[in-house]
């Protein structure tokens, strides 16, 4: 509270929120070369879907040539990122993926 010249108390309101943390979609990008099977299995093991979930986001995927596999903070977008990428290259796939910040 503060007083005014006028005596007047005006009340100064001190909402200090915490911001949330600015969150990020992991996408995965279509290309003609990596196995559909592939792309699955990488959904389900680092994005924890169940096979079900992981082809239809597969599918949407080559369809319209991406889709967001999860949504997570910063450092672990970025590690899902790189486990991905890691995964691909290793299988000799093109795959790819990145993190990009919503809203
Ligand atoms: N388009 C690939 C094929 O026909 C399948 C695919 C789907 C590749 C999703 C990448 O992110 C991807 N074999």
């Amino acid at each position: 509270p503060q007083s005014g010249s006028d005596d007047s108390v005006v009340l100064e309101r001190r909402t200090q929120r915490v911001q949330p943390p600015q969150m990020y979609q992991v996408v995965l990008l279509n290309d003609d070369f990596t196995p559909m099977e592939f792309v699955v299995q990488v959904i389900q093991e680092f994005f924890s879907k169940d096979r079900e979930t992981a082809t239809q986001i597969m599918l949407k995927i080559h369809l319209e040539g991406k889709g967001v596999c999860g949504i997570y903070s910063r450092d672990v977008a970025n590690t899902k990122v790189d486990q991905v990428l890691q995964a691909s290259r290793q299988a000799g796939h093109p795959l790819q993926c990145a993190s990009e910040p919503i809203e």
